[in-house]
């Protein structure tokens, strides 16, 4: 029984007590123990036989989750978990991960009608049987169809910042181990992608087929699925991401780089090109048909330029036209994380954030920002504890204070404003006024129909004080889909009346995304890129939203906040 095994028990028991609605205290110490668990760097078993230690001595473990602990330990399972698994089966748990039901939801259709598969609970909603419960009805029988939809479509994938962090991990790990020369991302991550299916990592130098070992030993890797001297694959980390890691020879890095960056349909479109000129593209290199002698293998640059290519930005390998363009003209320069000066979007204590004003300008300014934007929520979002006119007026006033003081960052007094379902915004026009920068974002009524939507988004542009639009399509990556409406309408209305488009920067809302960042940009709309934190460890997501931005082609000068503190000033000044 290894640790992620005992993760996994408790986590998923600690899902199964969300369903019962169970105490949420007990129920988060569950979760917390998971994650320490899993991340832990020494055997639970071999602490657990230990007589001179003690689990408890580990900091999220208490008394009754070590009791749990050792009776896993002793019997494979513990008896809080068949207690819960008598009441509801573990296929419940798919459950809990469609948008739209909660665990009151499941559980009221678990005492009604024992449904406990995705299968089943779909037969239910097209046989329209759900709206026969109390307080569910139609509306809730499409939402629940679309959600197992969308559930099919985004299983098994994950958030970029997930697979990022897992990458710098198992980098770290493997780059650590006698004769290893480079530790390198490719696949999805490397080209931004907002979500992962597996992580690809290459390794070389003749410490390469060591480090394959290392890989499988790692304390978080387990359910090894090969193993052998090129490639090892196996699962990270209690979400059991899938990790490619493969030893490849340092004179052909490049070619083997190229070829699992991917796109498969970049890739494709590649070798076309090359057998046109006479040639065959591989992970080991460009070769001559004619003779098979070899062309171009240790750098992607001298690939592509061998194919006649500018070397292309792994971002946009996703054959939307860049082999075209890298023919011709070659890339403008695509923007860099270096090139941003400011954060526009975060939250403070004033309503749902964890920390202060002070702190977050603090934390920016260790950024190396200029400036920053605070925008807390406004009053329709009262469960975050939304500002009101008189509070909103307070807080431009105590950001005057704070920018008095020159403590090295500038700030702008902000708000993201609740866009009303009539699309009126949730302030007043006069308090609005007060304020240096406003988002105008939707947080209600996200499945009106199109045409309302559109005209809600025209009308909030209306307001003379919004500068931008919040988190443009309102999705959540594998989570909730974008709402509905006109985009080139909203697109061509924001160029119009120079409102930006937030590309906000949070890793689980990527929004806008790079289709959607190109069709704006040819209709002439500017961006900001913004985190949207709501902890000081959120500002660092700002290099997520760059990513999106390079995947839409954008350039610095799209992005407002690449301005410096004075420009970026005068270009929201009120006319
Ligand atoms: P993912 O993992 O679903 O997020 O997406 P990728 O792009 O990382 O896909 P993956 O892991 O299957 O493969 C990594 C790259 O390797 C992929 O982008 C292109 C290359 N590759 C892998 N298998 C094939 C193949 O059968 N044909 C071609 N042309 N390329 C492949
Ligand atoms: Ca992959
Ligand atoms: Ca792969
Ligand atoms: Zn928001």
């Amino acid at each position: 029984m290894d640790n992620i095994e005992i993760a996994r028990l408790l986590s998923e028991t600690a899902d199964l007590m969300e369903i019962a609605q169970e105490d949420a205290f007990r129920i988060r110490s569950y979760r917390n123990a998971a994650s320490v668990i899993e991340g832990y760097g020494e055997s639970l078993q071999a602490i657990a036989k230990d007589p001179s230690r003690k689990l408890t001595d580990i900091g999220g473990i208490g008394k009754g989750i070590a009791g749990a602990i050792e009776e896993i330990l002793a019997r494979g399972t513990f008896a809080r978990r068949e207690e819960m698994l008598e009441r509801y089966p573990p296929t419940a748990l798919e459950m809990l991960r469609i948008q739209g039901l909660g665990p009151k939801s499941i559980r009221a259709l678990w005492d009604h009608f024992r449904v406990s598969t995705l299968e089943e609970l779909e037969r239910l909603c097209r046989e329209q049987k759900i709206r026969e419960l109390p307080r569910m009805g139609a509306k809730l029988e499409e939402k629940i169809l679309r959600g197992i939809q969308l559930y099919r479509q985004s299983a098994g994938r994950f958030l970029l910042n997930f697979a990022a962090s897992a990458a710098e991990e198992l980098s770290t790990h493997l780059a650590a181990v006698d004769g290893v020369r480079r530790v390198t991302p490719a696949g999805s991550l490397r080209r931004g992608k907002e979500t992962v299916g597996d992580l690809d990592l290459l390794v070389t130098g003749e410490g390469a087929e060591a480090a394959l070992e290392a890989f499988v030993k790692h304390p978080r890797v387990h359910d090894v699925l090969g193993h052998g001297v090129n490639k090892a694959s196996a699962r990270f980390g209690l979400e059991g991401l899938q990790v490619d890691v493969r030893a490849v020879p340092e004179a052909s890095f490049g070619a083997a780089l190229q070829y699992f960056t991917g796109s498969k349909e970049h890739n494709v479109q590649l070798r076309q090109r090359a057998q046109r000129m006479g040639l065959t593209l591989n992970e080991y290199g460009l070769f001559r048909v004619s003779d098979e002698s070899l062309v171009a293998a240790a750098a992607e640059e001298e690939i592509y330029a061998a194919l006649g290519l500018a070397w292309i930005p792994p971002e946009l390998r996703e054959n939307q036209g860049e082999i075209e363009m890298a023919e011709k003209s070659g890339f403008p320069a695509l923007i860099e994380p270096g090139d941003v000066r400011g954060d526009l979007h975060m939250h403070t204590r004033e309503s749902d954030g964890r920390a202060t004003l002070e702190e977050m300008a603090e934390a920016a300014m260790a950024l190396g920002y200029e400036y920053i934007a605070v925008t807390d929520h406004s009053k329709a979002l009262a469960m975050a504890n939304g500002l009101d006119e008189r509070r909103a007026v307070d807080f431009a006033r105590q950001v005057r204070a704070f920018n008095a003081e020159q403590r090295g960052i500038r700030v702008f007094s902000g708000l993201e404003c609740d866009i009303l379902r009539d699309g009126r915004m949730d302030l007043s026009e006069d308090a609005l006024a007060e304020l240096d920068f406003v988002i105008a974002s939707v947080h209600s009524h996200m499945n009106i129909e199109t045409a309302e939507m559109t005209a809600r988004l025209m009308r909030a542009m209306e307001s003379p004080s919004v500068k931008a639009l919040g988190h443009p399509t309102g999705r959540v990556l594998l989570h909730r889909e974008a709402y509905s409406y006109d985009f080139d309408t909203i697109a061509k209305e924001a160029a119009r009346r120079g409102v930006w488009m937030e590309i906000n920067a949070s890793p689980e809302r990527l929004d806008l995304h790079a289709a959607l960042l190109r069709r704006a940009k040819a209709l002439g709309v500017k961006f900001t890129i913004s985190t949207d934190a709501h902890h000081l460890k959120h500002l660092v997501n700002m290099r997520y939203g760059v990513t999106m931005a390079r995947r839409g082609g954008l350039g610095a000068a799209d992005v407002m906040n690449t301005r410096g503190a004075q420009e970026f000033a005068g270009s929201i000044r009120r006319s």
